[in-house]
């Protein structure tokens, strides 16, 4: 990995300069985003037999998301453009991150977001980081129209990833992902809501490889909630439905490049339910210690439906993106676990329930 001279990360925007677009270093926005684990699971083998599956945990980012990487670069150039505000729609991760970036950046903030399908970590974080929150009766796509409205005609700038230099900055994780592995994996697995992710990675793969850095490209593996499956579905879907509300996204902007993503790759945009999801969001809490929300689970859900249909290999090195951290969804969480065992504050009975 590369590191700045007293051996510290310096964030995405320091670290892959030479691949990135220039950014004078006093706009510079960063809360050091990016360096994140790429975690070897341990206890998956009767899932995975002989694949090699890894996990990218970009809920490890500075506000829970991968969505750091593309906004520290969104936001620097705003900044650097002599923006005073920013503008998202979002499902919650985008406007997390929005929020924080632009109160970093001295800017104000501005998120719409669908009234009741975003889980309360992330609206929280953009109501600590001093965003107008703005509630919208209406889902995510309804959102995003109406920002691009706005930003026709005022001076807001926005930052979803329609606005380029989110995807520039996305594209490092793939990255940091050939620099560990020393080569890209052979299958790269993650959630599509906008697709704007999915987008990112195969630029990031594409560009190292054609700079020599790696010689073997992935094949793209994007996995839409069942409910919300435009890609698969080869349509919009007006009124898309999951529990991964993240991904809870009818019409998504990067439709085009993520097709190309997958064709060009010789990869798959697929489906999986929800009950699929919450069974990968499960396992990962609970067999490999790592805790992720349930849209980023849809990379894993995805893998295993590709294991169980013949397309994984053994010997295959495999790499899933866990798109946001666990804890930005808390309810979720205790709905789908255990309920805690109440009991009298009793050493004896306390044993009765430990079985002991
Ligand atoms: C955890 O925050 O669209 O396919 O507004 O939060 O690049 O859109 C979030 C998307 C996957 C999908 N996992 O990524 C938003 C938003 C998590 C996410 C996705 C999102 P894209």
């Amino acid at each position: 990995m590369r590191l700045t001279k007293k051996g510290l990360w310096g964030g995405i925007i320091r670290e892959f300069r030479d691949f990135l677009p220039e950014i004078h270093d006093s706009a510079v926005t960063t809360l050091l985003e990016g360096n994140t684990p790429l975690i070897e699971t341990v206890n998956l083998k009767d899932v995975f037999g002989d694949i090699r599956m890894l996990l990218k945990y970009e809920g490890l980012n500075p506000t829970g998301s991968f969505k750091d990487r593309g906004m520290t670069m969104a936001v620097s150039k705003a900044r650097e453009e002599g923006a005073g505000a920013v503008i998202c729609a979002s499902t919650g991760n985008t406007s997390a991150s929005a929020s924080a970036y632009a109160a970093r950046a001295g800017m104000r903030a501005y998120v719409l977001v669908p009234e009741g399908s975003v889980a309360m970590g992330k609206l929280s974080q953009a109501m600590m980081h001093g965003a107008l929150v703005l509630q919208i009766k209406g889902n995510f796509d309804d959102a995003l129209n109406i920002v691009k409205e706005i930003t026709k005609d005022y001076p807001v700038k926005m930052v979803n990833s329609i606005n380029p230099y989110r995807i520039e900055g996305q594209k490092t994780a793939a990255f940091e992902i050939c620099e560990h592995l020393g080569h890209a994996p052979t299958y790269h697995f993650l959630p599509v809501g906008n697709a704007g992710n999915i987008t990112a990675y195969w630029r990031g793969y594409r560009e190292y490889e054609k700079e020599g850095i790696i010689s073997n490209l992935p094949k793209m593996m994007g996995f839409q909630a069942e409910g919300a499956a435009p890609i698969v579905l080869g349509h919009p879907v007006e009124n898309p439905q999951t529990i991964a509300t993240a991904i809870k996204i009818g019409n998504p902007a990067s439709w085009d490049s993520a097709v190309k993503a997958r064709d060009e790759s010789g990869g798959v945009i697929d489906s999986v339910t929800d009950d699929e999801i919450i069974e990968a969001y499960r396992l990962l809490a609970s067999r490999e210690g790592v805790f992720c929300e349930p849209a980023s689970a849809a990379s894993l859900a995805g893998a295993m439906k590709m294991k169980r249909e013949g397309v994984l290999a053994d010997g295959d090195t495999v790499v899933c993106t866990l798109t946001g951290h666990g804890l930005k969804d808390p309810d979720m969480a205790i709905k789908a676990s255990a309920k805690p065992v109440k009991v009298p504050a009793d050493v004896k009975k306390i044993l009765k329930a430990m079985g002991l």
